[in-house]
């Protein structure tokens, strides 16, 4: 008899504890997907982009400013192309896919660029 009460003595906070184990406990932390991004400058000066060509890493920003006198665009095949722009004006694209981009002024076709993606 005397056996019986201190087995169940003995395994009694196990029982409690197993319960307590039942507690479900629900996990909050929400994994946030930060996207580290580099800004990198092109500049149009005296009918050149400088640097003329730019590595990245994908998800970069490049932005382009013209500091020409001479109006200029930013056009790269199948996957940009800036509007007209004037001395000051910027023009900025994020590049997202690995590859060599080759761009050119679609005003002045020979200043030529390219934007690696790494
Ligand atoms: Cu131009």
């Amino acid at each position: 008899m005397f056996k019986k009460i201190s087995l169940l003595l003995v395994f009694l906070p196990f029982i409690l504890t197993g319960c307590g184990n039942q507690t479900i406990t629900t996990n909050t932390t929400t994994t946030s997907n930060t996207i580290t991004t580099s800004s990198n400058s092109v500049t149009i000066q005296n009918f050149a982009f400088t640097p003329q060509e730019l590595t990245v890493t994908a998800g970069t920003t490049v932005t382009w400013t013209n500091n020409d006198n001479m109006i200029h665009t930013i056009v790269s095949q199948n996957l940009f192309e800036s509007k007209i722009l004037n001395k000051g004006d910027k023009f900025s694209f994020t590049f997202t896919t690995l590859g060599e981009f080759d761009y050119i002024c679609d005003i002045h076709p020979s200043i030529k660029g390219k934007i690696i993606v790494k």
